[in-house]
């Protein structure tokens, strides 16, 4: 064998050896770089479905028509979308309110819903939530905080609802009169605003004065007593009721059927909610108005819920749609009423 061939078998054989020492496998090449999406998307969460959501619900209480509507959508919607609810009912006590938000802070849950009951006295517990990085959701009433402490408020306008109760007392009074005003809970948002929006409305040259106002707490049993009282003081002079809600609206109905007059008649009466007792009134004569406020905002809830749990931008105010409803109506709407 020539020797330059030889030599060349030598080189090979170094070679093939040099290869297997290397595990055999030829050197790979160098591993091409994952583009940058490819790495954030291998990076980023999933995006979280209902069924991973876990959400927590400071509700108000169930003082009225209106708020066992609302508790119901907000369960019944959480068990449609497979949503993990962690309720909680404080009895209309706020303090009740903060434990449960403090509660859930402590389970971690993703998001939390709360419907303050009065405007003030929020802005540690929101702190806290906002520190622990759980998003909150103001739900049916705002609270008085710096924006940055919630996502997002969804919920009615009252100042809007007590301008159209005013608009619809201007016609019922044309020559105006004497009214007096069932308030909502002391401190809370519809209470404040359905006030100020229906003065809004009414003053000016419409001759109606506002000759007593008084809280009722949203409740019938205390729209009672409080009517009880402005009927003693006022009885006959009383030309119309405004009430911020149709549960007290329906107990100032009881105080005026008992004290002898007709109410609707005697006494006219708007009232907000639009809840079927309110219709029911109506039908029979003894309510004038109700001007609606949906309760309805489970669904509206979960979706915004969703969103910002997935980072999605939503905004400020998500506002209700709502009507205003009259006697004339009643019978026909009162079968299609969800609530
Ligand atoms: C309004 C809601 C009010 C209702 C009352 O959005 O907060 O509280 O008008 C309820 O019936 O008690």
């Amino acid at each position: 064998m020539k020797l330059s061939r030889f030599l060349l078998l030598i080189a090979v054989l170094i070679a093939a050896l040099a290869v297997a020492a290397c595990g055999g496998a030829a050197p790979a090449a160098p591993k091409e770089e994952a583009a940058p999406q490819e790495e954030a998307a291998a990076e980023a969460p999933a995006e979280k479905t209902y069924e991973d959501l876990v959400v927590g619900y400071a509700q108000i209480g169930a003082e009225s028509e209106w708020r066992t509507a609302n508790t119901a959508s907000i369960k019944e919607e959480a068990e449609k979308l497979g949503v993990e609810l962690k309720f909680s009912d404080a009895q209309q006590k706020q303090e009740n309110q903060i434990k449960a938000i403090r509660s859930f802070i402590a389970q971690q849950v993703d998001v939390i819903g709360v419907s303050p009951v009065v405007e003030t006295g929020w802005e540690t517990v929101f702190q806290e939530a906002k520190d622990a990085g759980i998003p909150v959701i103001l739900v049916d009433r705002r609270a008085d905080v710096p924006e940055e402490l919630y996502v997002t408020y969804l919920g009615s306008d009252f100042v809007e609802e007590g301008r159209k109760a005013g608009d619809v007392m201007m016609d019922l009074l044309p020559e105006g009169g004497n009214v007096v005003e069932l308030v909502g809970t002391v401190g809370s948002a519809p209470a404040n605003d359905r006030a100020k929006g229906f003065r809004e409305a009414v003053e000016g040259e419409s001759g109606i004065e506002i000759i007593a106002s008084q809280s009722g707490d949203f409740t019938r049993a205390k729209g009672k007593e409080v009517m009880e009282a402005f009927l003693k003081t006022h009885g006959e002079d009383i030309d119309a009721l405004y009430a911020h809600n149709d549960d007290m609206a329906i107990g100032a109905i009881q105080a005026i059927e008992e004290y002898g007059l007709k109410p609707g008649e005697d006494i006219l009466i708007v009232s907000i909610d639009a809840v079927r007792g309110a219709f029911e009134a109506m039908i029979a004569g003894k309510l004038n108005c109700t001007v609606e406020c949906n309760p309805l905002l489970g669904p509206q809830f979960y979706d915004l819920a969703l969103k910002v749990v997935n980072g999605e931008t939503v905004d400020k105010w998500v506002p209700s749609e709502e009507s205003v409803y009259f006697p004339e109506q009643a019978e026909a709407l009162l079968p299609e009423r969800k609530y």
